[in-house]
Formats: structure tokens, C-alpha cells, sequence
């Protein structure tokens, strides 16, 4: 008997088919999961100004009213070193001396929240940059100083919200 019979190139092809329709599925389905995890995510930060005059405890309960769950949270300090490279966007700014110098001066409390939507979510929540032009009831409207001393960070996409997240937060810090 012949044990190295040649198998048939229409069985190797149909084989070869199956195999690819199945990982080609299985690879869209994760990356539409991916997708949504992201898109669920963003990064936030409490600034200085906020922190400072003890308005923590207010801007988390706005935090979770507006329906946002918490998956990392902490109270730590950027070096102007950290500010200038969390910030590098906007090195070539006019601003962005100011924006450094005032984001390593004090403490902040950097956060990673979950929502449907997260990034644009947030920024809702938080309103304009400038507190004279945020809706009233949001976050910047009730408790900004300035443009520049706004009292809070929002991702502006979710790739930004990824890279931020990971600046801030170990995967083993992120419970997701
Ligand atoms: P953020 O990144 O902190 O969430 O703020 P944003 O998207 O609303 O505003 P962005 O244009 O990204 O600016 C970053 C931060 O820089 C300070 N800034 N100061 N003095 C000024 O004209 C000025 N413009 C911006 C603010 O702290 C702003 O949040
Ligand atoms: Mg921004």
C-alpha cells in the first residue's frame, strides 16, 4: 500500500479556503471589539488649579453623574520635563510655556474613564476651553480660573486617549 498518496489539489484549496474565511472572520470581529474598547475610553486629567483649590471631590461627582465609570485613578505630579513631552502638540504654541509651567506647579489627578463615546463625551462634559465660552453646567464654566487654568484635561480622539493613558498608567493600573 502507498502511503504517500498525493492529495488532491482541490481538497488542499478547499482546506485553505476554510481555514482563511475562518481567521479573516475572526480577525474582523477583533478588531471590531478593539474598536469599541477604544472608543469607550478616554484619558482625563484634574489640573493644578483644580486640585489646588480642593475641587477634586466636586469634579468626580460631576464625573459620575454624567454616567462615566472610573477604570484608573491617581494623584501624582508632572515634572516640567513630563509637561513639555505630555503637551508636545502644542510645543510650538504661544502658550505653551505657560501651559507647561502651570501643569508641573502642583498636583494634578490623572484618571482613565469608561463611556460609550468617551472622548467626545467628555469634552461635552467639560465644555470650551475658554470657561467664558462653556455651556453653563459644564465642568469648565462652574469651576475654570482662565483659558489657560481650565481644571481639566480630555483626550481629543481615541487614539490621543490610548497614548495618554498609557503615559500616566501601567496596563496592571487600568481595570478595564
Ligand atoms: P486640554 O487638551 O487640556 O483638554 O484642552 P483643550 O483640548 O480644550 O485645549 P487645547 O487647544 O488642546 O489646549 C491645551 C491647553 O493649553 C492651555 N491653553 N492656553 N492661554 C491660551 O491662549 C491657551 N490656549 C490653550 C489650556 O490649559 C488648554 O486646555
Ligand atoms: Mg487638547
Amino acid at each position: 500500500m502507498n502511503d504517500n498518496l498525493p492529495v488532491p489539489i482541490n481538497v488542499i484549496v478547499i482546506t485553505l479556503k476554510f481555514i482563511m474565511k475562518f481567521t479573516t472572520n475572526d480577525l474582523n470581529v477583533f478588531i471590531r471589539f478593539a474598536k469599541k474598547i477604544m472608543s469607550n475610553i478616554t484619558f482625563i486629567m484634574i489640573k493644578p488649579d483644580a486640585v489646588e483649590r480642593g475641587l477634586t471631590g466636586n469634579i468626580l461627582k460631576d464625573i459620575n453623574d454624567a454616567g462615566f465609570n472610573i477604570r484608573a485613578l491617581k494623584l501624582t505630579k508632572l515634572s516640567i520635563d513630563e509637561a513639555k513631552m505630555f503637551y508636545s502638540i502644542h510645543s510650538e504654541r504661544p502658550f505653551f510655556d505657560e501651559l507647561t509651567k502651570f501643569m508641573s506647579r502642583s498636583p494634578i489627578v490623572a484618571a482613565v474613564l469608561e463611556k460609550e463615546n468617551a472622548v467626545s463625551e467628555f469634552r461635552k462634559l467639560i465644555g470650551d476651553t475658554d470657561p467664558s465660552n462653556a455651556k453653563e453646567g459644564t465642568i469648565r464654566n462652574k469651576y475654570a480660573i482662565s483659558k489657560g487654568e481650565n481644571s481639566v484635561h480630555g483626550s481629543d480622539s481615541d487614539e490621543n486617549a490610548k497614548i495618554e493613558a498609557e503615559f500616566h498608567f501601567s496596563g496592571r493600573e487600568i481595570l478595564l
